[in-house]
């Protein structure tokens, strides 16, 4: 195939883009009023206001075209219908099936995974309900209050994410705590914070061989069993993971397992029992909400055109930064303290799916694909990094995400929070001239020398893009729609780059060579041969360590 950027699509964009690099989005907006309609789109209650960009109609078309150009429209048709579109891993990619709300056949060679499907949510469910009932209790018959998920990677920041996302909803007494980090730190924090009696554990791990989480579970049986005796373990543990032998092998009772499949990615897997601490602390109604929500989208992407679908249009924004502008990074702030973790979790999802550089021919790419992600929750964040956002030498395109309504309207806290993100989004656009930042200072009482001075660090270029995702309210069902639009957005890109968004070699990279160096640490092997830096380190940790 060719590579993209030989396509006559994308020829056309980088031609159009020496049109558009010297036009102000202030301008644009002066001469339309109709701008910020025309660049909306809307599904159910979230809206995607995407007119501050450095965007015309004719740029629209260009990226539509290199859309149609590079068979977006067929490929978003063959991941929903379980084609195996991860070709490196040999599988389908069908976390859109765990969500497929209206149960219709998935065929993952030749057999529906539907039934499947629903069988373990039906499980999921029953458990949920029965530790949250107190029918399923620990093994002194007491209620099971603390949920500890240990997982790391796709097994942790989902569940984690999500559960903090929906902590208004939390039942009343119940407690949730991740343990990830093979730091020891991670597991002695949580376990000085609970009790036994009153602790389930979910072993989230899709293969069950992640050194990091096999060795927190293995401490974290160590220290139930410790407290109850070993037959404490079959009431305080389960385990979620696509591996039966390996879950049997560690000793947890496969009637106590829930499982998932190859199918579905690590970094696509809270749709699964992965999300099970969500549906145990929020209950299964949010859980199955989420799927709702997340359906929504799915619904969206699949049955809308290329112009009208949020994720594409997303999707073909981030390209066009990335490949024409030549910025290679972006920002997520959502205007909401329940999803602080949001960036951190989409920082996996873009990063790991997107962050490769063979293409699906094998050949190297001779241009970028997966932008660098990073964000943090607003208004915090504007006290940190948005200097740089604002003022620095290097663009950084932004998403706001903002909810009309608080879970805690408390004063006018939120309408101070609205309008901070409001005016970060004008204020990037339209930036300050020279000439209207020495009016101010003018208005402020500055001498003519101070103006002179400071008019010039006071000015702003704007012209800094942003996206605006406004929804009514944080709840399950909008959590889904947010998390899916961002999937699929990285599905998108993953095409037209033409690279496999669903393996991780360079995750299974940092598997292994963890394991090269263990062995030389904890007992005295040698005759692996590092670099002299790393030989080094070794021998000064292992004299510090003595
Ligand atoms: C996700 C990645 C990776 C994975 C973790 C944990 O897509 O593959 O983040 O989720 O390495 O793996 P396990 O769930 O197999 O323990």
């Amino acid at each position: 195939m060719m590579m993209v950027n030989k396509t006559k699509a994308w020829k056309k964009l980088a031609e159009h883009y020496k049109h558009i690099k010297n036009v102000e989005m202030r301008d644009l907006f002066d001469a339309d009023d109709n701008r910020a309609a025309k660049f909306t789109l809307k599904l159910d209650n979230l809206i995607f206001d995407y007119s501050k960009n450095r965007i015309t109609e004719r740029t629209i078309k260009h990226l539509l075209r290199l859309a149609q150009d590079t068979g977006v429209p067929e490929k978003i048709q063959a991941m929903f219908r379980g084609d195996k579109i991860n070709f490196t891993e040999n599988r389908a990619v069908l976390h859109t099936a765990l969500r497929n709300r209206i149960n219709t056949p998935v065929l993952v060679d030749g057999k529906n995974v539907m039934p499947e499907i629903n069988a373990v949510l039906a499980k999921m469910k029953k458990f949920s309900e029965a530790v949250r009932l107190g029918k399923f209790t620990g093994h002194t018959g007491k209620k099971l209050t603390n949920i500890v998920n240990i997982g790391i990677g796709g097994s942790d920041l989902g569940p984690v994410m999500a559960v903090e996302a929906l902590r208004k909803y939390w039942a009343k007494g119940m407690n949730c705590y991740f343990i990830s980090n093979i730091d020891g730190t991670a597991c002695a924090e949580v376990l000085n914070k609970i009790d036994p009696e009153t602790t389930l554990f979910i072993v989230s791990s899709k293969t069950f061989t992640t050194i990091e989480t096999l060795t927190n579970a293995r401490t974290c049986r160590k220290w139930l069993v410790d407290a109850l005796g070993e037959p404490a373990v079959a009431k305080h543990f389960i385990a979620i993971s696509t591996n039966k032998k390996e879950v049997e092998k560690f000793g947890i009772n496969p009637e106590n397992m829930f499982e998932f499949w190859d199918f579905v990615g690590g970094r696509y897997s809270m749709w699964s029992a992965i999300g099970m601490s969500i549906a145990l602390v929020t209950g299964m109604n949010n859980f199955e909400k989420m799927l709702d929500g997340a359906f929504s989208v799915d619904k969206h992407f699949r049955e809308t055109d290329l112009e009208h679908n949020i994720p594409v249009m997303m999707a073909l924004l981030g390209i066009w930064y990335n490949n024409f502008f030549n910025i290679k990074r972006y920002a997520v702030i959502p205007y909401d303290q329940y999803l602080q973790y949001f960036p951190a979790y989409l920082q996996q999802l873009d990063m790991e799916s997107n962050g490769k550089f063979v293409d699906a021919d094998g050949k190297v790419v001779t241009y970028s694909t997966g932008p660098v992600l990073f964000g943090g929750a607003g208004t915090n964040v504007q006290h940190s990094f948005f200097q740089l956002i604002h003022q620095g030498t290097d663009i950084v395109p932004c998403d706001f995400i903002i909810p009309a309504i608080s879970h805690n309207e408390i004063g006018n806290h939120h309408e101070i929070l609205i309008a901070n993100v409001l005016a970060q989004g004008e204020a990037l656009m339209r930036g300050k001239t020279e000439k209207e930042a020495a009016a101010e200072l003018a208005k402020a009482g500055k001498s003519k020398d101070e103006i002179k001075l400071l008019k010039r660090y006071k000015s702003f270029t704007g012209n800094r893009p942003s996206n605006t995702f406004l929804v009514k309210k944080v709840d399950a069902y909008t959590l889904g729609q947010l998390v899916a639009l961002y999937e699929h957005k990285v599905f998108v890109q993953g095409i037209i780059w033409n690279i496999n968004s669903y393996d991780q070699m360079g995750v299974e990279l940092g598997k292994q060579l963890a394991l090269n160096i263990l062995p030389e640490l904890s007992n005295n092997a040698t005759g692996i041969r590092h670099d002299c830096s790393t030989s080094q380190l070794i021998e000064t940790i292992k004299k510090m360590r003595k």
